[in-house]
């Protein structure tokens, strides 16, 4: 009987975390585990075709997160409406020195940003949260955030992860993405 429930009050906290976690979550693949693999991140776009992926190793939460060394920008786009609120979240990390991985150095830095975009796709307001760089320490997890409102004349809004390298260096891990919906 005692076991039952705890099974039970288990099963109680799992789904209400579920639901209280992931109810405003619109992010596809936010955890980075669905086919990890090289200079792929299913669900998500990036700028740049090769220097990225999602690998099994350094992870947040689950067994894999996004790992970038060469992409500036890996992103999803959704409809949006003017006037409405939208607020971006993620956790990252940049590595110690080791035989493959390097921290981020020469003023090279990683952040959350939100686009606002118009139908022809030209941004027409961005917000970006503070950073990631060689100031942090390695091997902790950061969590930025982003919060922007829609302006008159934009369609979407795309999140993005995005590592602006300004001739420096490094690896960026992150996990754990949350796009809270938009709001009124
Ligand atoms: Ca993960």
């Amino acid at each position: 009987m005692k076991k039952t429930q705890r099974m039970l009050l288990a099963l109680i906290l799992a789904l209400s975390a579920g639901t209280a976690g992931a109810a405003d979550n619109i992010a596809v693949n936010s955890g980075f585990e669905e086919s990890p693999g090289m200079n792929r991140a299913e669900g998500w776009q990036g700028d740049n075709p090769a220097g990225y992926g999602t690998f099994a190793g350094i992870a947040r939460t689950g067994i894999a997160a996004y790992k970038a060394w060469a992409q500036p920008a890996l992103w999803q786009e959704f409809p949006a409406r003017a006037g409405d609120t939208w607020k971006a979240s993620a956790w990252f990390l940049h590595p110690a020195e080791s035989e493959e991985d390097q921290p981020l150095s020469g003023g090279a830095f990683a952040r959350i940003r939100l686009e606002f975009k118009n139908a022809d796709h030209e941004t027409l307001h961005a917000e970006h949260s503070e950073t990631l760089n060689e100031q942090d320490a390695t091997n902790e997890w950061k969590e930025l955030e982003v919060k922007g409102r829609v302006p008159l004349g934009a369609v979407y809004a795309r999140v993005v992860l995005n590592i602006v390298y300004a001739g420096g260096q490094g690896v960026v891990y992150v996990d754990d993405v949350e796009i809270d919906g938009p709001r009124r």
